[in-house]
């Protein structure tokens, strides 16, 4: 271990006993937390249809042309395995149909089978990773005119609902072979650009093909499902049938989770409010952790105000088994693997920054009604030595310390993806 760290880890454990903190603890709780990594990172969302695949649709986009974006399965593993050596803990890895072994054949998002995601498996198997999985309802001619599970036609919607129900079979297979259940998310991009004068169809329709995906039951020892809603996107501004309302109504009344995505929501609400909320009357929820800037541009998460708001609500309720954290962002203007780190580490400290709060000390003021002393308490924790706790579990995990990571991956930059064009 770097010189300097173990002491000022010490020093810092000291401090923490003092105001009631079992750091140690504190440390093994955080490395219980799994975070599922998402695969779209790595490519800009192109995913392995075809050897050119690229985002299309769906009112999500990705900007940015930096150079060394992987170019098929092997070169996606091989990034996420350097990916996983600079994060501490041990994490899951969120994959979307699109990125299967379809061995250069032209097979139909209704065709997919496991079969193309052997490769996967054995990957996970081998670096010890659990996998999740999402239907693509993008990128796809029968998506262009922005209506998939709710469309009008039925061929459209069958075969969307066909590729759903093939998806939730691979998430089971996954939850087979890796022996944890995988969680299935399911988005659609469904919606209008301008001014919807039916609403109500739409999502009676949306609410058929739903039951109908559904009604294959799987063990939920294998596979769990979730939806997830969105408030806009490029393309359906005024309109989107999936919306937290239906969503929230469906996944309540049919045992499902919902997955709340950071940018899906008006810019003012605070995600992670509503937590302590939908808990209340279901049991798990999947989150997105994302950055909107503005909109829902996926940006790469920091350690922002939303994001420390977020974790204190997993932590404070002791919730770590009740909420998933899955990755959404995808920035194409910098290196990507760097990307993932600084996203990842970001997620940890957040979780680890809220660990660290004198919880007991606060919710006791909070509870006399001596609302100085829990605003005072609450600022004081802002510049608690938790950096020093954060760098001694990174050297600990054997993952590089401060910002020492981005040796490692300009020196990968340099040896790897500067050579991929
Ligand atoms: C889109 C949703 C969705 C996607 C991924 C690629 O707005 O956030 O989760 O980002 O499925
Ligand atoms: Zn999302």
């Amino acid at each position: 271990m770097k010189k300097g760290i173990e002491d000022k880890f010490n020093a810092a454990k000291d401090f923490f006993a003092s105001v009631g903190i079992d750091t140690d603890a504190t440390l093994r709780r955080l490395s219980n937390i799994s975070i599922s990594v998402h695969c779209w990172q790595g490519d800009d969302v192109g995913g392995f249809e075809t050897p050119d695949s690229v985002l299309s649709g769906g009112g999500i986009q990705v900007t940015g042309n930096y150079p060394g974006k992987a170019r098929n399965i092997q070169e996606l593993q091989q990034d996420m395995e350097k990916v996983f050596t600079l994060v501490p803990g041990k994490h899951r890895y969120n994959l979307h149909a699109i990125y299967g072994d379809f061995g250069g054949q032209r097979i139909d998002r209704d065709e997919i089978e496991p079969k193309h995601f052997e490769v996967w498996v054995d990957w996970a198997k081998k670096n010890g990773l659990k996998l999740d999985f999402n239907a693509t309802c993008f990128s796809h001619p029968k998506a262009d005119d922005g209506f998939t599970l709710s469309s009008y036609s039925k061929e459209i919607r069958d075969f969307w609902i066909e590729h759903v129900k093939h998806a939730r079979r691979i998430a089971a297979y996954f939850g087979h072979e890796l022996n944890s259940p995988s969680i299935h998310n399911l988005w659609i991009p469904d919606g209008s650009k301008d001014i919807r004068f039916d609403k109500w169809t739409p999502r009676e329709i949306l609410k058929e093909s739903l039951d109908e995906i559904y009604s294959e039951k799987i063990s939920p020892s294998l596979m769990k499902d979730a939806m997830e809603s969105k408030l806009f996107g490029i393309g359906s501004e005024s309109f989107v049938v999936g919306s937290h309302e239906f969503y929230l109504g469906y996944a309540l009344t049919h045992n499902k989770m919902i997955c709340l995505d950071m940018g899906h929501f008006h810019l003012t609400e605070n995600v992670g409010d509503k937590i302590s909320a939908i808990l209340q009357f279901t049991n798990e929820l999947l989150f997105h952790v994302s950055r909107p800037v503005r909109w829902d541009s996926d940006h790469v998460t920091i350690l922002n105000d939303e994001l420390k708001d977020f974790a204190s609500q997993i932590v404070r309720y002791q919730l770590d088994n009740r909420i998933n954290i899955a990755l959404d962002f995808f920035d194409a203007s910098i290196n990507r693997i760097g990307a993932y780190v600084l996203g990842i580490r970001s997620v940890l400290k957040a979780l680890l920054i809220a660990m660290l709060e004198p919880a007991e000390k606060i919710k006791q003021a909070e509870i006399e009604g001596d609302y100085l002393r829990r605003l005072a308490l609450m600022e004081e924790t802002k510049l608690y030595p938790v950096g020093a706790v954060w760098d001694y579990y990174c050297a600990l995990n054997d993952t590089p310390v401060e910002k020492d990571w981005l040796t490692d991956v300009y020196a990968y930059e340099k040896e790897v993806l500067s050579k991929r064009n």
